[in-house]
């Protein structure tokens, strides 16, 4: 998968990309991921992005024409555009799923206090990571690109995903432990040790449905 991402500010991902999973997935090149400054297709004289908003109110705007050439030089019959945004529909597990059959995605991050109305029309999709304000689209950016690069064939072991929580099934993950079995004075509880495997199965099963009535009672009454 190619992932082309457009931003005034390349250098917040410094980083992100650079360390285990991620790092893998792109060194044996199950993904591609570049950075677009739209800056630099500003056709103004000062290379501005923004200016002020018709109609008057606080801050500045982001303009169509540098986000647009941008994209129309990015953009081919594969690509699916999506548009960061608090107004997008809300990022779940299900969105993850389904972006991660794309060929070729391009995530535009808007920034300051918004984005001229036409710039929508770009976008076959507009995303939201949750009901908070950003400051921009470049934390969700990442939090897309890490999501849907680990459900890439070959990047994680299968039976990570299929047992992960809102998945299809929509049940949190069961409680997990490790050496020792006593740690200041917790005890990992018998069943895990006893190695019936068809009971380690249902405990975990079991409780997963618990921890999800518990927690998230609107997951499970789906
Ligand atoms: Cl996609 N952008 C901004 N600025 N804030 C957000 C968001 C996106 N999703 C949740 N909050």
């Amino acid at each position: 998968m190619k992932i082309d991402i457009i931003t005034l500010f390349p250098h917040m991902f410094d980083g992100v990309f650079e360390e285990s999973i991620l790092k893998r997935a792109i060194t044996s090149r199950k993904v591609e991921i570049n950075f677009y400054n739209f800056r630099d297709d500003s056709k103004d004289p000062h290379h501005k992005v923004d200016d002020t908003p018709y109609g008057g109110g606080a801050g500045m705007v982001l303009m169509a024409q540098p986000i647009f050439d941008c994209v129309e030089k990015l953009r081919t019959e594969q690509s699916k555009v999506i548009l960061l945004t608090p107004s997008g529909i809300v990022y779940k597990q299900k969105v993850a799923y389904d972006l991660s059959k794309e060929k070729h995605l391009i995530l535009i991050c808007g920034h300051y206090e918004g984005f001229d109305e036409r710039i929508r029309t770009l976008a076959d999709m507009e995303v939201s990571i949750g009901d908070y304000v950003l400051t921009g689209g470049e934390i969700p950016a990442m939090v897309l690109v890490d999501s849907i690069t680990r459900l890439l064939p070959g990047v994680i072991n299968e039976r990570s995903h299929i047992e992960d929580s809102f998945n299809e099934n929509y049940l949190l993950d069961y409680p997990t432990y490790t050496k020792p079995r006593n740690f200041k004075g917790m005890k990992v509880p018998e069943v895990l040790i006893s190695g019936d495997h068809k009971k380690i199965e249902e405990f975990r099963y079991q409780e997963s449905v618990k921890r999800t009535k518990e927690r998230r009672p609107d997951l499970w009454n789906k």
